[in-house]
């Protein structure tokens, strides 16, 4: 039992190694201790759920809960302790829908019930209590804690994704199936080391299969990205700033807020949203206003109007513009104003943030100009014969994927100039927030193709693995490795881990991952990702250039 919080989940953790008295991110020890025991709790559930699901029973709740109380623990999305209390009561009380259901259905139990499944509890300080037992360093052996955690992580990225698809009303059971199957899989002492390596490799197969489910969602609801020029300037209008990952708010808020006087920008992760047709045809939907998620308290200062944050990256708001702020979804922040969900068959009512943003003065310009993306896989296919011609007329020599996250570290300026350094024969592929890094800066084009093609949000990297494997056809290649492709991925937060173990099981070998390696790897299992995948770090520009270009 210990009273100290332990959380090595993000690439900020504390002296590379774990946060122990307050999150780097800004989480408070009590908040970490709560989502420990919410993943505890989903354990449980997903003992009993996993096995009434296989006598084709579903008990009622189960399966957005498992969804919507994983995103909530991933970083940077819910510094809320109340909500974790709440969740926590109503997870208990499915857990004992779950088991009751399978009792009267009969079914087994199996022989041994992880007693993630059997704790019961009333009163927060039971909770309290019971937390400081059941953290991450529970689990005493490290290379056995490293791969249940690498699953934890891969799950939680999942779970995301598969939250945005449902929103769109996109469902596959089997992405439940098997989270539940994984998070059962992390209290089963009898697995070893190599059948939990098998798992994380399932996590990037059914981490393929939501990203295909969310890019077939988004596309389906609102046509495939374009290529866009975003404006980047501001207009004299009162408006808001919408970040985060979710699509479905950012129709909705467009809708309400059409004919408002009110406009409408991107920050951070939903800057992609620009490159969507259905979106393009709003006049009120004027671009994108900063950078990525960690400038955001600058950025929101200058904004002067309401921010809606529909996930991740939410920071710790200043006083200054608290009153501002404004969460929905699995978003949350103590005194921070928060938009319930939609009731069923309604839209969520985003009324309150526009009523707000009529009193606001309009934003402060910070930059002007226009960047350009938009290249999702079918825009790049399309382009196919181009691409091809240029490879094969050697004006263009090598593909860089850098995609995945952005932050705070100043190490991450590695990535800017690696941009910069790159030969002006190469293009670079991106996805995620870390594109901030570089896509400001003057690439040029190679006859026409702008050297830095970006597929949109850190879930459309689906969209760079799917491009990937069009040119190995196109070009006859056996192997995916054979493409002059390399892969220099920064990562930030569990959502880049679904994304790099959706790589690998893709087959690609030789990807960088900066700008440090996960805490959470053991050296043991970071041996066996370099020898099966030979996964990389990052060390110095000019090095890296010369291993990439192979020099
Ligand atoms: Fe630390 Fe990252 Fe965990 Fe926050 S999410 S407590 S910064 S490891
Ligand atoms: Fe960024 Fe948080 Fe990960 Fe979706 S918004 S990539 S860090």
């Amino acid at each position: 039992m210990t009273d100290k919080m332990f959380c090595y989940q993000c690439q900020e953790t504390a002296k590379g190694s774990g946060c122990t008295v307050r999150g780097v991110c800004g989480k408070t020890d009590d908040v970490a201790r709560l989502q420990d025991l919410l993943i505890y709790l989903l354990k449980g559930i997903s003992f009993y759920s996993s096995k009434l699901r296989k006598l084709g029973a579903v008990s009622e709740g189960v399966d957005k809960f498992l969804l919507d109380s994983l995103f909530s623990t991933i970083t940077n999305a819910n510094f809320d302790r109340s909500d974790f209390v709440v969740r926590i009561e109503k997870g208990l009380k499915l857990k004992g829908e779950a088991k009751e259901m399978l009792e009267k259905a009969g079914g087994d139990r199996g022989k041994k019930v992880p007693e993630a499944a059997i704790w019961q509890a009333d009163t927060e300080e039971e909770f309290e209590e019971k937390a400081r037992e059941v953290g991450v360093l529970s689990t005493k052996d490290d290379d056995v804690r490293s791969l249940r955690e690498l699953i934890i992580y891969g799950v939680k990225g999942i779970a995301a994704y598969a939250i945005h698809a449902q929103n769109l009303g996109h469902e596959n059971e089997k992405i439940i199936e098997f989270i539940e199957k994984a998070l059962s899989a992390t209290t089963d002492d009898s697995l070893s080391a190599d059948d939990l390596v098998g798992l994380v490799l399932e996590c990037g197969k059914f981490g393929v299969e939501t990203m295909a489910l969310l890019d077939k969602a988004n596309t389906s609801s609102y046509g495939s990205p374009e290529i866009t020029k975003v404006n980047i300037g501001v207009r004299n209008n009162p408006a808001i700033l919408i970040s985060g990952h979710d699509l479905k708010d950012m129709e909705e808020l467009l809708k309400q807020t059409e004919g408002s006087g009110v406009d409408v920008y991107t920050h951070g992760e939903m800057l992609p949203a620009n490159y969507y047709p259905t979106f393009k045809k709003y006049s009120h939907f004027v671009g994108n206003y900063g950078n990525s998620w960690w400038k955001q308290k600058e950025e929101i200062e200058s904004f002067n109007g309401p921010v809606l944050f529909t996930t991740n990256c939410i920071v710790p708001p200043k006083d200054s513009y608290k009153d501002r702020v404004y969460t929905t979804g699995v978003v949350g922040f103590p005194g921070v104003k928060h938009i319930p969900e939609a009731e069923e068959g309604k839209e969520k009512d985003f009324s309150k943030i526009i009523t707000h943003a009529k009193k606001c003065k309009p934003p402060v310009e910070i930059e002007k100009g226009e960047i350009i993306g938009g290249f999702a896989h079918d825009t790049v296919i399309g382009l196919a014969d181009k691409v091809v011609d240029a490879v094969k007329s050697g004006a263009v020599k090598r593909f860089f994927v850098m995609a995945g996250c952005d932050g705070r570290m100043k190490s991450r300026e590695y990535y800017t100039e690696f941009a910069r350094a790159l030969p002006k024969d190469t293009i670079i592929l991106t996805a995620g927030c870390a594109k901030y890094r570089y896509n400001k800066l003057d690439l040029g084009d190679i006859g026409g193709i702008p050297r830095v093609l970006d597929a949109g949000q850190c879930n459309d990297s689906y969209s760079l693995a799917a491009i990937a494997l069009k040119l190995k056809e196109v070009f006859g290649l056996d192997d995916i490795n054979k493409l002059p492709i390399s892969y220099n991925i920064a990562w930030y937060e569990q959502k880049a881990v679904i994304v790099l173990l959706a790589l690998l099981y893709l087959g690609i070998k030789n990807i960088h991952l900066g700008p440090t390696l996960p805490a959470f790897l053991s050296p043991n299992v970071v041996k066996v990702l370099v020898e099966k995948f030979e996964i990389a770090g990052i060390t110095d520009v000019k090095n890296d250039l010369k291993i990439f270009l192979g020099e």
